[in-house]
């Protein structure tokens, strides 16, 4: 398997909106891709672009050692690869999953007689085969799998290998896809505060942007803080002053008549943290409220 024909090969099982993306590369890079979909229209046209498309998803399987999945969740997974024979195989999965789902699977597919390898996309389509788009794949498993298929991996987009362990590609990856959905409820919201108001919304979005930009960095400070234990290090926005003024985003809500419920639960894990007396703190004690 190691002459440069076979490098050059790969499967891919899924041609969704990522998997066509992702697929599209592949091909443009001279790739041989065999592809297979379980909607068999999807693969039209990837077909008439170069990829062969294969009857059943194990018939893919069958036709390369480095085969990609990138379907809808682990259970697609599952019922995808029901049927193949995984023997001697490298499966790298960019299906996003849990930690817990892509430990389950890596330890099926070594049954099974596959080397594997977890991926978490941090990109949407149109980021895929874009360099200059900064997005990247979170890969962990098998490191041996990762080195010999780089290349093929490179291809679509940036790769960053976080470790031997299955899970910690997923780990990251919806850690920074939860942090992403908290960033998705503050715009709402703000949003929400103006859209009755004489407000040229193409006019606020920039400065939305612009200011959450520059409160972004503050995650480097509470990553030192919860290094160190010391929570009043370096300390600008007590959390005692940033409580007080959850009144006023409350109080604003009412008056603009827009639901608060968005907010409410953090400030509440705020507030504990003040009433437990860490008011002279940063915002970093709310992590140690979540941890169960
Ligand atoms: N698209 C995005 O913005 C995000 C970016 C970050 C990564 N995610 C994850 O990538 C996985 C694939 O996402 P997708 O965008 O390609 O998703 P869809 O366009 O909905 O395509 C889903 C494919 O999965 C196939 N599929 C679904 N269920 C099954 C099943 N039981 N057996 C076999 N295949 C299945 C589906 O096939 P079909 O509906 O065309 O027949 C599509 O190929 C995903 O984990 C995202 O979270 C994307």
């Amino acid at each position: 398997h190691d002459n440069a024909s076979a490098r050059k090969s790969l499967t891919l099982l899924g041609l969704g909106a990522m998997g066509t993306a992702l697929a599209r590369t592949w091909i443009a890079t001279g790739y041989s891709l065999t592809v297979w979909n379980r909607t068999p229209a999807r693969a039209e046209a990837l077909a008439a672009e170069g990829a062969t498309v294969a009857a059943t998803a194990a018939e893919a399987v069958a036709a390369n050692r480095l085969v990609v999945a990138c379907l809808l969740d682990d259970a697609s997974v599952g019922d995808t690869l029901a049927e193949a024979d995984l023997t001697g195989k490298d499966l790298v999965n960019l299906t996003t999953g849990t930690p817990g789902q892509a430990r389950e699977r890596a330890a099926w597919a070594r049954e099974r007689g596959a080397r594997f390898l977890d991926g978490g996309i941090m990109a949407v389509p149109p980021m895929i085969g874009v360099p200059e788009s900064g997005g990247y794949v979170f890969y962990s498993g098998s490191r041996a799998l990762f080195d010999e298929h780089r290349e093929a991996l490179a291809v679509p987009t940036g790769t960053d290998y976080v470790g031997e362990d299955a899970g910690f590609a997923a780990l990251q990856d919806v850690a920074l896809l939860s942090a992403m959905n908290g960033m998705f409820a503050g715009i709402s919201h703000a949003f929400a505060l103006v859209k009755r108001e004489d407000v040229e919304l193409a006019d606020f979005a920039p400065l939305l942007v612009s200011w959450l930009t520059a409160m972004a960095p503050a995650a480097h400070q509470t990553a030192v803080q919860l290094e160190s234990g010391d929570y009043t290090q370096g300390v600008v926005s007590n959390l005692a002053m940033q409580a007080a003024g959850n009144a006023t985003l409350l109080r604003t809500a009412e008056e603009q008549r827009v639901s608060p419920e968005l907010l409410t639960p953090f400030m509440a894990l705020m507030e504990r943290r003040v009433a437990d007396g860490h008011g002279d703190e940063d915002g970093t004690g709310v992590v140690d409220l979540l941890l169960k």
